[in-house]
């Protein structure tokens, strides 16, 4: 039987859910757990013998063993005695950019993580560099496990043309604007909804971080360099934030929510123009590639249109190439654990059976 070497980095929402899953997959490839760490406490035998992957929380409780650091960490999987995969869980910025260094020796990498998907131009090509030996999959990076990445790398390199790229990618923004933009006309309030996204754990603990579009920029700079535009970075285009500016630089949450009931009337504005059209908001991310424009905007779709009725904090993608003109629509749960772990596991798989 055909067995790897996986090192997983980070245990948290999406790492523990990850491991549970690597537990019970149904593959004909035996995965070795190797190397366990969050940011203080790692599990790891320097000779390489599996650490017991069902017993994985006890052993990180009682170790007394800290992370190697990434130079070492490389050393010691380019040495593995089988083919070794990293899985980066955490949304660290240093460890994302240190994939070129394990895909060059050897290491292949899955994760979920955006930051090295959408930094600089230069650190992608280096991480899709022809000459790295080891594999990268990023599927969860955009859309949890939505296949989305795969079949779009697939249209590129089968030399389908796309054409346009437009959806909803934030399961925190499509809750929000899916209760509050409705096809039939209600009264609630922007902010009330904010509020409630918070209170059900949808938002990040400081909604701000939600509302100032750079999560939506940043998975649209991924999904426009796989369809072919040179994105400098998730800054280097229009993206709209829906934090007014007096509020931008307000110290904590709290305060910016206490004051958000102040604004209601700028996003009540554009909802009932749209109303008035017959028409919902909707909060997008766009890639138009012939004319090589990116943006992350609020925008008006009609009732009938796919992204009008969706339904709870889902994410929607359409797709349009030359062979499908008229778009290909993706839809399904574009956030949460399992999901997001699936499309880390389903890398993961992938990169098995490919190395
Ligand atoms: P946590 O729960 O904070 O866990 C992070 C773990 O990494 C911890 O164990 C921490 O100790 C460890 N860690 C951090 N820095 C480390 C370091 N330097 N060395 C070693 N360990 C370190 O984070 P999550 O939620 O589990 O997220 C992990 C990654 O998955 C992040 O890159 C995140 O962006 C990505 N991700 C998460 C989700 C999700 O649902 N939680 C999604 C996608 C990707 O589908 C999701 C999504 O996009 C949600 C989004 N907010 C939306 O659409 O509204």
């Amino acid at each position: 039987m055909k067995s790897v070497n996986v090192a997983v980095i980070g245990a948290g929402v999406v790492g523990s859910a990850f491991l549970q899953q690597l537990a019970g997959a149904k593959s004909a490839i035996k995965y070795n757990l190797i190397y366990l760490s969050t940011s203080r406490k790692a599990v790891y035998n320097k000779d390489y013998s599996p650490v017991e992957l069902a017993k994985w929380s006890q052993l990180l409780q009682s170790t007394a063993s800290t992370p190697l650091s990434v130079e070492d960490l490389v050393d010691y999987l380019r040495k593995s005695p089988l083919p070794a995969i990293l899985v980066d869980n955490t949304s660290n910025e240093t460890l994302a950019k240190s994939y070129p260094l394990f895909l060059k020796n050897g290491v292949s990498v899955a994760t979920p993580n955006k930051k090295a998907f959408s930094s600089s131009l230069s650190l992608w090509n280096d991480i899709f560099s022809a000459e790295n030996t080891g594999l990268c999959y990023h599927e969860a990076s955009v859309g949890a496990g939505l296949p989305l990445i795969s079949p779009l790398k697939e249209m590129v390199a089968t030399g389908d043309e796309v054409e346009k790229i437009e959806g909803i990618f934030s399961g925190t923004l499509s809750y929000i604007f899916n209760e509050y933009s409705t096809i039939s006309p209600n009264t609630s309030k922007f902010s009330d909804i904010v509020k409630v996204a918070k209170e059900l754990g949808y938002t990040e603990p400081d909604p701000r971080d939600d509302l100032n579009g750079l999560d939506v920029a940043r998975k649209v700079t991924i999904l426009a360099r796989i369809a072919g535009l040179q994105i400098e970075s998730p800054t280097s285009f229009p993206v709209q934030s829906l934090i007014p500016k007096q509020l931008e630089s307000v110290q904590s949450a709290d305060e910016y929510l206490q004051k958000l009931p102040e604004f209601d009337h700028e996003m009540e504005k554009l909802k009932s123009e749209a109303a008035s059209e017959g028409k919902v908001l909707r909060f997008i991310g766009k890639v138009d590639v012939a004319n090589k424009k990116t943006s992350v905007e609020i925008a008006k779709y009609d009732a009938s249109h796919p992204f009008a009725s969706l339904k709870g904090s889902d994410n929607v993608i359409s797709i349009q190439t030359k062979r499908y003109p008229n778009p290909l629509i993706i839809q399904g749960a574009g956030a949460g654990a399992e999901v997001t772990a699936m499309g880390v596991l389903g890398d993961v798989i992938k990169i098995a059976e490919r190395i």
